[in-house]
């Protein structure tokens, strides 16, 4: 084995607080699921990266490790084949799972091949940085700006968790629209956020609304956003968007489907945005066969399969005159760097990206918790993704796992516990 052959591949999963977030499917539960992956070289170098921790990621995970034995970590098109022969693809599919939206991408098979390449990909990345002495964003092609904008992203909440496990969170309850700017007001203070996304589905639409009138009477000018994750049929989309008539930057995800999230476009002046509906290139086609419906991308490199798939998938967005911007799920710092390296190289990404940040408080790097300036999050300039793994974090958090019964996201179950007749079924409005 030459020196910089990969000899060991180590995952290992994490679980760091959560609050009680409302969404369309249902409610976050008290812990939230990453994994951590280290790859090391016989020289001993370790690139690191974090990634969905579910119980079929982490799967999916241990048996594509073997792929990476003896490779050169510049080798990332070997690791791609590799992957994709060990790893069952699954069935295809997104988010809208029959009568239920998933809004776990962690637990989507459909998406295994993706995810695992995406998260050896920045593994490997990050190894190469440190081989070659240069930020990720350097070896994705230069950085385009220096740094990254993202949005305040506002989840209606409950005070606690039913059973709270640990001290409550500091946000208190999210509810009513004096409670949503409060939140949004304590989040842009201590981050600088300029642009508001308001995550919607959970509450009848018209309290959502007012929230949202709300927001823009007190962040005048702010770009804002609202998500109800296809929770609202094609009429109440439409209602919905006429009562916010001259307030949205971009409308994410109202309906069910391209068909529904077509027919809302046909009489919707906003452009639509979605995480749900284009999630690969068979979406992505389906998309412009039907004249682009939707017209911003939102991005996740965890399940688009790695940083150079989403850079060309930032290519075909510019080809078919679509706008691209970044989605997430609850993650830590690891995640948010390799999300700025991405973000940072793709001159198309236009509009500020997503990131839960603000709703964790855990962090499994050294130095801790990332500071924002502005509602911007800088590029590094250290060899690789500029993060370092923080060993006794990363034993806590997997402590933590050990001791929660949580394998598998499940926002539904988590609501049955406050309200045990709750369905799920969608769109619920
Ligand atoms: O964290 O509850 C949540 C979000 O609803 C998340 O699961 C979504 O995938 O943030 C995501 C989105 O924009 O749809
Ligand atoms: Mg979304």
């Amino acid at each position: 084995m030459t020196p910089l052959a990969i000899r060991h591949v180590r995952i290992t999963p994490i679980a760091f607080r959560d609050p009680p977030l409302l969404n369309a499917a249902g409610i976050h539960e008290p812990w939230a699921l990453r994994s951590i992956i280290e790859i090391e070289t016989a020289c001993g170098r370790v690139g690191i990266n974090e990634t969905y921790g579910d119980l079929p990621m982490l799967e999916a995970l241990a048996k594509a490790a073997p792929a990476l034995q003896g490779l050169s970590p510049w080798d990332l098109i070997t690791m791609e084949i590799r992957v994709a022969a060990l790893v069952s693809p699954g069935q295809t599919g997104s988010e809208f799972l029959g009568e239920q939206i998933s809004l776990a991408p962690g637990t989507h098979v459909s998406k295994n091949v993706a995810k695992v390449i995406s998260a050896f990909e920045v593994a490997m990345l990050d190894l190469q940085g440190q081989l070659a002495g240069a930020p990720i964003v350097d070896l994705l092609g230069g950085a385009a700006r220096d740094a990254v904008p993202f949005s305040a992203y506002l989840f209606f909440k409950y005070a606690e968790h039913i059973g709270q496990p640990y001290a409550a969170d500091p946000w208190g309850e999210g509810l009513t629209p004096e409670q949503i700017v409060a939140q949004a007001r304590q989040m842009i203070a201590t981050y600088g956020f300029k642009s508001i996304k308001l995550k919607a589905g959970a509450l009848p639409p018209e309290q959502e609304v007012q929230a949202l009138l709300a927001l823009a009477k007190a962040f005048p000018g702010a770009p804002l956003r609202i998500d109800p994750n296809a929770n609202w049929t094609v009429a109440t989309s439409l209602k919905v968007v006429e009562q916010l008539r001259g307030v949205l930057e971009y409308y994410e995800d109202p309906a069910p489907g391209l068909e529904g999230m077509a027919e809302v476009a046909r009489q919707c002046e906003v452009p639509l945005a979605t995480n749900m509906v284009v999630t690969d290139l068979k979406e992505f086609r389906r998309n412009v066969e039907m004249g682009c419906p939707v017209k911003i991308v939102l991005s996740d490199h965890h399940y688009w399969g790695g940083m150079r798939a989403t850079q060309r998938l930032a290519t075909m967005c510019q080809t078919f005159g679509l706008g691209l911007s970044m989605h997430s799920n609850s993650h830590l710092g690891i995640s948010l760097m390799a999300m700025t390296h991405l973000a940072a190289s793709v001159p198309q990404l236009s509009y500020a990206c997503d990131t839960h940040f603000p709703w964790q408080d855990d962090e499994v790097v050294q130095g801790g918790r990332m500071s924002f300036e502005d509602g911007s999050l800088r590029v590094t300039h250290t060899p690789g993704l500029g993060v370092t793994l923080d060993r006794e974090a990363l034993a806590r958090l997997h402590d933590n796992y050990l001791n929660t019964s949580i394998r598998q996201r499940d926002d539904l179950a988590q609501m049955r516990k406050y309200a045990p007749a709750f369905t799920g079924e969608q769109p619920r409005f």
